[in-house]
């Protein structure tokens, strides 16, 4: 098989890609590991910057979204149960939307599927090869039979755990990595949201967050230990701790219910440059990682692919390879924002196991500063609503 752009990973990052290139006539083949319903029921992002909404509008994505999302025109965060709220609207004049990285993911299957651009699931043994030559390839397996794929470019979207990074000679690669000594558990259940908006609280017990997916699906998480087994906790221990970190109005008026999800996820910063090596570029997870306090994963994958079709186009529309050059350092500019930006988040709420009396008091004025400085809270708003692209 032959393509212009050979796609490995068909999550968000890889979607957006195929759909950005097949909105300019750039043919491309997406390769995937997993099945559709194996993709679509993993749990993870909710919250979706403005410009990623807006982008997701501009190519026909945003009506499901619209109608199902909730628009939040700010957050409560609480330090030790004491809450206030930062308004987005009123500081920055924009606003975020919560909408499940699920829904964006069947929006994005759907969408490729009725217009029959092609997929390949369940593709595994994947291989990237001549990289650096002018027609580099994949080869994968689909239930054991062997497939070649030839391409100009090849996008790697596989994410944290895929092949694509490695490709990249390990000579050639820089990474960065902080691992946080902690985790989240994280629980969804069909109870209503306990706020109509996101609630961020620190507390001496551990971090917790309450958020949700529609008017009868909420996700909450509560900081644990990064190896916490999440069949160890009973629902009821799960409630117990989350009601005794957020504040006492939210506990008292908090619905609970059986965890139809439940799963620990680690924490960690972590960023591998360069994103581009020969034909092959790096968007997405595959290249960088971000805890998800500051709700940046999904809309970084997002950055990400925008500016790589963007130099695609280029290359297509006029034979200019400046654009392409210069991904990699045009994404990265982005991507370092948004790992401080998390790494800032996550230091000011969690309760470090190994943290002094001045990291403690560090934390407190950090978070009384915020409180009481509408300075620092437009600083907060502008990144947590999102950057330009
Ligand atoms: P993904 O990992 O989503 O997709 C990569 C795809 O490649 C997968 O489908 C995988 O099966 C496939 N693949 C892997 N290896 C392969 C191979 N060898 N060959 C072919 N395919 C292969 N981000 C936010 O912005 N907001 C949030 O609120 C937020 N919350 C999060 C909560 C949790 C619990 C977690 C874990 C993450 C959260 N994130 C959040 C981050 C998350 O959304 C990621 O950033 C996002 O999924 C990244 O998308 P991709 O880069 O497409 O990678
Ligand atoms: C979520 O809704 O899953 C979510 C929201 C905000 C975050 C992380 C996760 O910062």
């Amino acid at each position: 098989m032959r393509t212009k752009v050979a796609i490995v990973g068909g999550g968000p990052a890889g979607m957006l890609l195929s759909h950005l290139l097949w909105r300019e006539g750039i043919d491309n083949v997406v390769v995937e590991l997993r099945s559709r319903e194996y993709v679509e029921a993993r749990i993870r992002a909710g919250v979706i910057e403005q410009g990623t909404s807006d982008l997701l509008r501009s190519l026909g994505l945003g009506e499901r979204m619209d109608r199902e999302g909730f628009v939040h025109e700010g957050v409560t965060i609480s330090n030790s149960r004491v809450p206030f709220r930062v308004d987005f609207a009123a500081l920055v004049d924009r606003v975020v939307m919560v909408y499940g990285q699920t829904e964006i993911q069947k929006d994005l299957y759907d969408s490729a599927t009725s217009a029959g651009w092609p997929i390949v699931f369940e593709a595994e043994d994947v291989a990237l090869h001549d990289l650096t030559d002018a027609v580099p390839s994949i080869t994968y397996t689909v239930h054991g039979e062997p497939a070649t794929l030839e391409a100009d470019f090849v996008a790697g979207c596989d994410g944290f755990h895929g092949v694509s990074r490695h490709a990249i000679p390990a000579a050639k690669r820089r990474e960065y990595e902080r691992l946080y000594p902690f985790g989240w558990m994280g629980v969804l259940s069909e109870t209503p949201p306990v706020s109509h908006e996101l609630i961020y609280a620190r507390h001496p017990r551990g971090f917790a967050l309450c958020s949700m997916r529609n008017p009868m699906l909420s996700r909450y998480y509560v900081q644990c230990t990064a190896d916490t087994d999440p069949e160890s906790w009973s629902d009821e221990q799960f409630w117990q701790e989350l009601r005794s970190r957020i504040p006492e109005a939210a506990a008292e008026s908090l619905v609970t219910g059986p965890s139809i999800e439940k799963s620990v996820t680690p924490l960690r910063s972590y960023v591998a440059e360069p994103m581009q090596w020969g034909n092959l570029f790096l968007a997405g997870d595959a290249a960088h990682i971000v805890p998800p306090t500051g709700a940046k994963g999904l809309n970084l994958a997002f950055s990400d692919v925008y500016y790589l079709s963007e130099a695609l186009t280029e290359r297509y529309s006029s034979g200019s390879t400046t654009a392409l050059e210069g991904y990699g350092a045009r994404a990265l500019r982005r991507v370092w924002k948004a790992v401080r930006f998390s790494w800032w988040m996550t230091t000011m709420l969690h309760t470090f196991p190994d943290a002094g009396e001045f990291e403690h008091r560090m934390q407190e004025t950090e978070l009384d500063y915020l409180a009481g400085s509408s300075a620092a809270q437009t600083a907060m708003a502008e990144n947590y609503t999102g950057l330009p692209f």
